[in-house]
């Protein structure tokens, strides 16, 4: 199960994978950091598919076609906004990495990438998201061995380090 996830250090847009997963707002019409990036290298198509989806719920997560992106799918997700902790932001964001997977695998898709969730804008501390990330990747590929590979994408040295100190890898 270890050699099914693999961390980098990238830009998740360049990402020939089934799914790559975008950390959106609950409208899904797009913003900056990743969500910026993703409707820009995907394309214009993306933005009209994600306005007929009437939006998304905190912890949630929809499913579109990737376009002009190497991947094929874009799962967008609703991270939760760090409020200091006491919000349930931890259950919530658990429950992005739980949505975006099941939609993965009632889709068929086997390689699925991830950004940090939460961890730009939406302020949640990277030292305690982490742990979150993989502890719900690491249960959901062990009950669904279709799952072939899940890719943690970080955009920082910092957050790579994180993941891989999480992972046993450093
Ligand atoms: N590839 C991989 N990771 C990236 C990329 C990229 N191209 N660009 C940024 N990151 P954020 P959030 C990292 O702010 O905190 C948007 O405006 C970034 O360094 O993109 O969930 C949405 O519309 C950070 O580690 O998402 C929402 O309004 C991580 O991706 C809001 O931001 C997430 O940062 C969501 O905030």
């Amino acid at each position: 199960m270890a050699g099914k996830i693999e961390v980098m250090l990238g830009d998740i847009t360049q990402l020939a994978v089934d799914v790559i997963v975008n950390a959106a707002n609950s409208s899904l019409l797009g913003g900056g950091g990743v969500d910026g990036a993703i409707h820009r290298a995907a394309g214009p198509e993306l933005l009209a598919e994600c306005l007929t989806l009437d939006g998304c719920s905190t912890g949630w997560a929809k499913i579109t076609g990737g376009y002009q992106l190497p991947a094929r799918h874009v799962i967008h997700t609703v991270g939760p906004v760090w409020e200091g902790g006491k919000a349930n932001e931890a259950e919530l964001l658990a429950s992005c990495y739980a949505a975006s997977m099941e939609l993965a695998v009632t889709n068929g898709l086997k390689t699925i990438a991830f950004p940090a969730i939460s961890c730009g804008v939406y302020g949640f501390p990277p030292e305690k998201a982490v742990p979150i990330a993989v502890a719900e990747v690491q249960d959901f590929i062990s009950e669904y061995p279709e799952i072939e590979k899940v890719i943690f994408v970080c955009f920082d040295a910092e957050m790579e380090a994180l993941y891989r100190e999480e992972l046993g890898e450093s």
